[in-house]
């Protein structure tokens, strides 16, 4: 049997410091400041915030740390403990398709921003960047990124932006940006997540509401695994997803799929000529209903109270996403039947899909037994180890020092 280790994120404050003296060793003066964003994990409500959807993230301890300051000249210079790719660019030069890899999630927010500064957009400025969210687990660094970015930005440039319309500013710069058009669900909760709760977000208007998820206490635990499964074709897999559930809003003849109800799907099947569209549609309309479920049965009782009711909803969602939505892979299928064999009280994958994460939960004191199950069921099938992590729930993005 493989051995496991449950990671835990690097300490904040040293990774602050360490990011500070990363700036001043690379750029050769202090910087301004330090500010840092999360990742994340969905707790449920999967695919559904391009939709005007419900959802549920958490931050996680996992962050993205940038370290900046004011230059007195144009040059916008940006550089990256994980990378050597920097980045000089003139402030007024930025624009779509100017700016390739990591650093267009953070120019892109500055472009972004420009709509909240005044006078010319010429200011410059260093940013060093050290980002400790694993890449392409699906655990949202480049949210992780984008947001760390925007705090820095919102200071330097003292803009008075509010933490929403930093959130917007992330995703515009995804979207348009750097040109992966997501849905604001990993922004959301990267910048207005609490520490010791949950964010239950309506996407229709980015509306949030704090949900106290203190798992720890109840002698539980949200066990992430990362599955180490590449994210082949997940661009091309995600916009084909987003393009069939506007398909299927369509055919249904509301605006998003947010207003459509289970009720209409099966009187009104004839309309959805298409068997894959009325699967997709199926998704979306369970999925927020078991995120209105979920909610209601957290602000019923506490999570021990309602573990198994909880926990079904967290199968059903993956089940749903396996079999109506179709973004699952054999790794993440697998890492979910192995944490529900080995006693898990529920589990599915998080995030996009496609390979990513899967998230289980689990009785504090069984989540190293889940793991060791996971990773055996791994090893069994020749997949490459997967990775486990506990996850915390986390505050949002601010200023470290
Ligand atoms: C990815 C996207 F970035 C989010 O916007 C969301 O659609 C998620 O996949 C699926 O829920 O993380």
């Amino acid at each position: 049997t493989p051995a496991v280790t449950l990671s835990s994120a690097p300490d904040r404050g040293e990774a602050a410091e360490r990011v500070e003296s990363l700036f001043a060793e690379s750029f050769g003066y202090a910087p301004d400041g330090v500010w840092s964003a999360p990742g994340r994990v969905n707790i449920i409500g999967e695919h559904v915030d391009y939709q005007d959807g419900l959802c549920l993230p958490m931050a996680i301890s996992h962050r993205c740390f940038a370290a900046a300051a004011r230059t007195p000249t144009d040059l916008v210079r940006l550089r990256s403990a994980q990378d050597d790719q920097v980045l000089e660019i003139h402030a007024g030069d930025l624009e779509p398709g100017a700016v390739d890899g990591w650093p267009a999630y953070v120019a892109g927010v500055l472009w972004a921003l420009r709509a909240h500064i005044s006078g010319a957009t010429t200011q410059g400025m260093d940013i060093m960047i050290d980002g400790q969210v694993p890449l392409g687990a699906g655990l949202s660094s480049s949210a992780a990124l984008e947001c760390s970015a925007a705090e820095a930005i919102e200071a330097l440039l003292s803009l008075g932006t509010t933490p929403l319309q930093r959130v917007r500013a992330a995703i515009t710069a995804e979207t348009d940006f750097a040109g992966a058009s997501t849905g604001g669900l990993d922004q959301s909760a990267s910048v207005l997540s609490r520490a010791g709760h949950a964010l239950f977000l309506d996407c229709r208007d980015f509306s949030t509401r704090a949900v106290p998820w203190d798992l720890a206490s109840q002698g539980l635990a949200l066990l992430i695994t990362d599955t180490r499964a590449e994210h082949s074709h997940v661009d091309g897999e995600y916009t084909a997803r987003r393009a069939d559930s506007e398909r299927a809003a369509a055919a249904l003849g509301v605006a998003t799929l947010r207003d459509a109800d289970a009720a209409q799907l099966d009187t009104l099947p004839a309309s959805l000529e298409d068997e894959v569209v009325r699967r997709r549609a199926r998704h979306a309309i369970s999925e927020i209903q078991r995120v209105k479920d979920f909610d209601a049965l957290l602000a019923a009782g506490t999570v021990r109270d309602n573990v198994r009711e909880l926990g079904d909803l967290l199968n059903a969602s993956h089940d749903s996403l396996r079999d109506d939505y179709e973004v699952t892979v054999p790794q993440l299928d697998t890492a979910v039947d192995a944490a529900r064999q080995a006693g898990a009280h529920g589990a599915r994958m998080t995030g996009g899909g496609f390979g990513g994460s899967t998230i289980a939960l689990v009785e504090a004191d069984q989540a190293e037994h889940v793991a060791t199950a996971i990773a055996a069921a791994f090893s069994e099938r020749g997949f490459t180890a997967p990775e486990f992590f506990l996850a915390l729930p986390s505050e949002g993005a601010g200023q470290d020092r």
